[in-house]
């Protein structure tokens, strides 16, 4: 095994670590998994394998409605998952702590309910070139409904978005702004706090999508003051099914809800209904109690590795996989932004990212190959899609090094 990339002066230890999570020790194609990948979703670490295992075994009824002692227990499990989360973001209150599927699920819901109560026709919404589709047809829709708009701003050939491009865009037109923190295709770490406060000098809301960022680094929403923030329990080692939607109180009460049945209601007659408190009005029918769980200890062993650490510890890796890669004739990374998170998306001459990333998976590693679910942003650099390298704190140089020799054996089978 490679030694830690870290300097002794911290408590991460990398190859500790990795031993906290099953996966990585197993194999993939008969070799031992490199996975690189994280960016799709990343691996489970032990303690939340234990936490469901705990849940099921222990804990489990519905919430909110048994007057028994398990419910009541259940309840406070899956009560207490939001208090974690609201510590980890730093939300103000846990009324501003949605549970929801996952980012995707978070931005329909902006999308939806506040497209519904505040977008009419010759509104203008203001997204980036470089969205995921999730934050690209929600607003389509909402635009179709509602006759509003669809702008965007520009990026760079690094990857980085043309800021005085934004400056111009943002009028008295616009109704929300819906960015991406973290870019799931090129890295590039977006400055959301520039772009709220200025949206907010002209009374114009933000939503931010977290998928990315939330792994990564410290987010903080009342630091950022973002209106809305969201993300995925599975790309932050917590479990599938599961995110959150941070939205300020204030917007929260003024929306109407997005979805309509049991827990969301404080009384129902045929002719009217009236909506439950902050969070239930938006958290209809039973929720994902294992994964309200599982994301509060997800974010609680976060905590304890350190964002700080985390964010050090991957910058090292990405500029040492960075360095790596470039050195391979024909090789050519795609986003460079000055600020990047720990994603490495490239190209070789003359060669498909699919085939590259079949002859890879045959080596045993896990990479990403295709569009990344941003088709403009591919459209933007001309490519059909790239092969991407994504890390986690749980890579290590070793699992680079495994990767520029597969990538060396690829390009010259395939050329
Ligand atoms: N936003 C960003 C920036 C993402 O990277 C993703 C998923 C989503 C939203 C959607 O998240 P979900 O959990 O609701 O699916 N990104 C990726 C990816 O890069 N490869 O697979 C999924």
């Amino acid at each position: 095994m490679s030694e830690t990339i870290l300097k002794p002066d911290t408590t991460f230890d990398v190859e500790e670590l990795r031993k906290e999570f099953p996966l990585l020790s197993t194999e993939m194609n008969g070799h031992p998994i490199v996975f690189l990948d994280s960016a799709a979703s990343s691996q489970k670490p032990q303690v939340l394998i234990d936490s469901i295992d705990h849940y099921y075994k222990n804990l489990h009824a519905n919430v909110h409605r048994g007057v028994y002692q398990l419910s009541q227990e259940a309840t406070h499990a899956h009560e207490e998952g939001r208090k974690r989360i609201q510590k980890f973001i730093n939300a103000g209150s846990d009324k501003e702590i949605i549970f929801v599927r996952g980012t995707t699920e978070g931005i329909n819901l902006v999308a939806s309910s506040f497209g519904r109560k505040y977008l009419k026709e010759g509104d203008e919404v203001l997204i980036s070139a470089m969205e995921h589709h999730s934050n690209i047809v929600p607003w389509q829709l909402a635009c179709e409904q509602s006759g509003a708009q669809i702008k965007v701003i520009p990026v760079n050939d690094e990857g980085e978005l043309i800021m005085e491009e934004f400056d111009r865009l943002l009028t008295e037109k616009t109704k929300i702004v819906s960015v991406v923190h973290v870019s799931n295709a090129l890295g590039t770490i977006n400055p959301v706090k520039e772009i709220i406060e200025k949206a907010h000098a002209k009374g114009v809301p933000v939503l931010v999508d977290g998928a990315q960022s939330i792994p990564h680094m410290k987010v903080d929403v009342q630091d950022l003051d973002a209106d809305f923030y969201t993300f995925s329990g599975h790309k932050m080692f917590g479990p599938t099914g599961i995110g959150i939607l941070y939205g300020k109180e204030k917007w929260l009460n003024e929306m109407p809800p997005y979805h309509g049945g049991g827990e969301m209601i404080k009384t129902v007659t045929f002719e009217k209904t009236t909506y439950n408190e902050l969070p239930f009005k938006f958290e209809a029918g039973t929720p994902d109690i294992e994964g309200s769980i599982g994301i509060g200890v997800a974010a609680e062993y976060i905590e304890k590795i350190g964002q700080e650490n985390i964010a050090r510890y991957e910058h090292e890796l990405l500029e040492y996989a960075t360095e790596q890669l470039s050195q391979i004739e024909g090789l050519r990374i795609v986003g460079t932004a000055k600020n990047k998170a720990s994603v490495v998306s490239f190209l070789i001459d003359g060669t498909h990212p699919y085939d590259v990333g079949t002859i890879l998976d045959k080596l045993g590693i896990a990479v990403r190959t295709g569009h990344h679910c941003t088709q403009p942003l591919m459209d933007r650099f001309g490519i059909p899609g790239t092969v991407r390298a994504s890390f986690a704190f749980y890579n290590n140089k070793a699992d680079i090094d495994r990767l520029v020799e597969g990538v060396k054996r690829a390009a010259k089978m395939l050329r």
